[in-house]
């Protein structure tokens, strides 16, 4: 990893000192709308194509049948049910937390406004099947979804060679969690038909699409974002830790590696004021990553720009670094992390102490691993029940507390020369006033 000695320097760009490994969007966005509306023009037949194409599968049930996913379940091995089981109940908990009760707000006497949390009806959550098969990630997009009320999930998987069945583990959690709709179609074809609907195959449009997957996933839901909610488009994984002289490196070094692990162009960014734990960290990586199972794909991501060891002058330049760099994953690992939580402005998420760990976070923590990479994280935030709720406001005035009112309404009607909008309050109160339009 490439050191960068930030100590006495005034503020600098950070997203600019550690570029993101830039994708290839505008070939992805071309290609995508392409099958996305192939799709949405053809349905099934489209379908088919693009699995032959793609996948390398043909003449498979599209729809999953209930017998395969329940045969998952009973095929898996019992220590990662045990496993799925338990991230499910304590994503469950945390999840409950971010739907909001609904607020009553006594504007005036008899004039209520409440502002109620309203679930979407049909979710679609996508779930990729190549180099990453996470079971974890069905777990992270489905329970806020049930957590928020949603009445319906569907769930897509690529169909996977050579008989076109979807993962079985990708199956089998999707079973534990009673998710039955499942259907083996992969990539943007499969975005497009969660957002268009596919008629001969019975799936029914969703109203919001979650999900990760590549670039042409991204770049479809770009594409179908006017006409369904979607999530934030997940880029390469990021892990930023801040560490001062009392961390331990193996650890340091340890965590830096296992997001490394996921993506070539995955970023692993330390940021310390101490110059010895900078070498020693240096140190203890190259020893992991040169042993680690994916050793090839880490070096990669520890090479490449988007990762660095940087060197501040105190842990506040540390913080300032952080917030201008936006991490998906923000580690704090000194000897006081509390201490700096009120300066840290910009993560995805924010694990504070040496034994709060990313991995934790991917699997059990009950915190959600669905979040804004890229410097999304300026603006966006994390998967969770909220991304499956709508906040909607709804209005109840009586008599008296509306003839409060009628006057200032009229005046602004009268300002707007819309003075129909005017009368609707006169006719309630004074109707022999109503002149029946500007005429
Ligand atoms: N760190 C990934 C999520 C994940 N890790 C899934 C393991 N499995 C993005 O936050
Ligand atoms: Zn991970």
């Amino acid at each position: 990893m490439r050191t960068i000695d930030l100590r006495g320097v005034s503020a600098r760009d950070a997203a600019a000192l550690v570029p993101r490994a830039v994708e290839a969007r505008e070939n992805a966005l071309k290609v995508a709308g392409d099958l996305v509306a192939d799709v949405r023009d053809r349905g099934e037949a489209a379908l088919r194509e693009h699995a032959e194409r793609f996948d390398g599968v043909s003449g498979h049930p599209l729809r999953v049948p209930r017998s395969d996913i329940d045969a998952a379940v009973a095929s898996l091995d019992p220590a990662v049910r045990d496993a799925l089981e338990q991230a499910i109940v304590r994503v469950r908990r945390a999840s409950a937390a971010q739907v909001p009760a609904p607020a009553v707000t006594e504007i005036a006497p008899g004039a209520r406004v409440t502002q109620r949390w309203q679930p979407v009806r049909r979710v679609g959550v996508y779930v990729p099947g190549g180099k990453a098969v996470y079971p974890s990630t069905v777990v992270m997009n489905v329970v806020p979804a049930q957590v928020a009320g949603v009445e319906a999930v569907a769930l897509m998987s690529p169909a996977q060679r050579p008989d076109g069945r979807v993962h079985p583990t990708i199956l089998a959690a999707a079973g534990i969690l009673g998710v039955q709709e499942v259907y083996a179609i992969g990539g943007a074809s499969a975005i497009s038909a969660l957002a268009h609907g596919i008629d001969e195959i019975g799936l029914e449009a969703v109203d919001v699409v979650t999900g990760p997957g590549n670039n042409f996933v991204a770049a479809a839901k770009r594409h179908v974002a006017g006409m369904v909610g979607i999530d934030s488009e997940a880029g390469a994984t990021e892990i930023l830790v801040i560490a001062d002289a009392t961390a331990d490196p193996v650890v340091v070094a340890a965590d830096l590696v296992s997001q490394a692990e996921h993506d070539e162009q995955a970023g692993s960014v330390l940021v310390t004021d101490s110059p010895e734990l900078a070498r020693a960290v240096e140190r203890e990586t190259e020893r992991l990553a040169a042993r680690t199972l994916h050793s090839r794909r880490v070096k990669a991501a520890l090479e490449g720009s988007q990762s660095a060891i940087v060197i501040v002058d105190d842990l506040a330049a540390a913080a300032d670094f952080s917030n201008a760099y936006a991490p998906e994953h923000l580690e704090v690992v000194t000897a006081e992390p509390e201490d700096l939580l009120p300066r840290l402005t910009s993560a995805g998420a924010i694990f504070l102490g040496a034994s709060t760990p990313v991995s934790l976070g991917d699997y059990l923590a009950g915190s959600n691993h669905v979040l804004p990479t890229g410097g999304q994280a300026r603006y966006a935030a994390g998967l969770g029940a909220h991304t499956f709720l709508r906040p909607q406001q709804v209005i109840s005035y009586d008599r008296a507390a509306l003839a409060e009112v009628a006057g200032p309404i009229i005046a602004l009607a009268e300002a707007e020369a819309l003075p129909a909008h005017g009368e609707a309050i006169t006719a309630r109160f004074s109707p022999e006033r109503l002149t029946g339009g500007s005429a």
